[in-house]
């Protein structure tokens, strides 16, 4: 018997395309993410497949999250899968040049939001115990300095070390923790992190080809479905024509 998979930031991107992959296998989704519009019409686009329920949320609010979660009505209320993927990138000129309130706001989506999610979660997925799984989307972002990723890419570390940090605590519940770190991956990440400005978003996947949303999703969809016994901790997924650059040397 498959339990339900909870998937946050399911309006785009990544977790969207999520959605679409597990409902092929057959889970029962919650959708979870703050455009309602958006989470209806991939609601009614799964129908034929599984059973799914929209469930409009904004991860940084802890109330909210906690409500939600415990007022789940069947079948949707014994969750075995937990997508942490709701995130963004903020500001990508340097540290010092950038507005405070967007250094917060991706520590509240993040850090704060994915582990609101994570707690109101763990018992349910405790209670599965065997086959429960936390797949949290992290990033290369997490252990690869570059210019202006400062508090996105501390976040996505804060995500590789919890995720790690959780596994010990979990030990004997039977419940897995992945953190899934994907490269540059072509969604509506650009567009948020430059604020709405198309040009520059494009300019990111320009003369390149970057991993596809439906690329990252099918590697939920293979953490999901593992045999019981098997823990991936940290899956790295980048496009063959990303690779590591040298350290920057300042030169007079
Ligand atoms: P998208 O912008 O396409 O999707 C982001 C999703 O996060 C949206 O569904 C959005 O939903 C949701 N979200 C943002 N803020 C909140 C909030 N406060 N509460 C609930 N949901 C929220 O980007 P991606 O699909 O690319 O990003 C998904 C994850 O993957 C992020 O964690 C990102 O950091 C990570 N990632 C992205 C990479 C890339 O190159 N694209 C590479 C590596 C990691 P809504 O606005 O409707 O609430
Ligand atoms: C998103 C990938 O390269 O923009 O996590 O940091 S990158």
């Amino acid at each position: 018997m498959q339990g339900a998979v909870l998937i946050t930031g399911a309006t785009s991107g990544f977790g969207a395309a999520s959605a679409r992959c597990l409902a092929r296998q057959g889970w029962p989704l919650i959708l979870c993410g703050r455009r309602l519009e958006r989470l209806q019409a991939l609601a009614d686009e799964l129908s034929e497949l599984t059973s799914v329920l929209p469930l409009q949320l904004d991860v940084r609010d802890a109330i909210a999250v906690r409500r939600a979660i415990d007022e789940l009505p069947d079948p949707f209320s014994g969750i075995q899968v937990l997508v942490n993927n709701a995130g963004l990138a903020l500001a990508p000129g340097p540290a010092q040049a950038v507005e405070l309130s967007d250094l917060h706001t991706m520590i509240d989506t993040n850090i704060t939001g994915l582990v609101n999610v994570t707690h109101a979660v763990l018992p349910k997925l405790i209670a599965w115990g065997s086959g429960a799984t936390i797949i949290n989307i992290g990033s290369t972002a997490a252990g690869n300095p570059y210019p202006g990723s400062h508090v996105y890419g501390a976040s996505k570390a804060f995500v590789q070390q919890f995720s790690y940090n959780l596994r010990c605590d979990l030990q004997g519940t039977g419940v897995r923790v992945t953190d899934l770190a994907p490269g540059i991956a072509e969604t509506e990440f650009s567009l948020v992190r430059n604020a709405g400005d198309s040009g520059a978003a494009d300019k990111v996947y320009q003369g390149t080809v970057p991993l596809t949303a439906d690329d990252v999703a099918a590697q939920v969809g293979y953490i999901a479905a593992l045999p019981a016994h098997m823990n991936i901790n940290r899956l790295e997924v980048v496009p063959v024509r990303q690779a590591w650059g040298p350290y920057a040397i300042h030169r007079d």
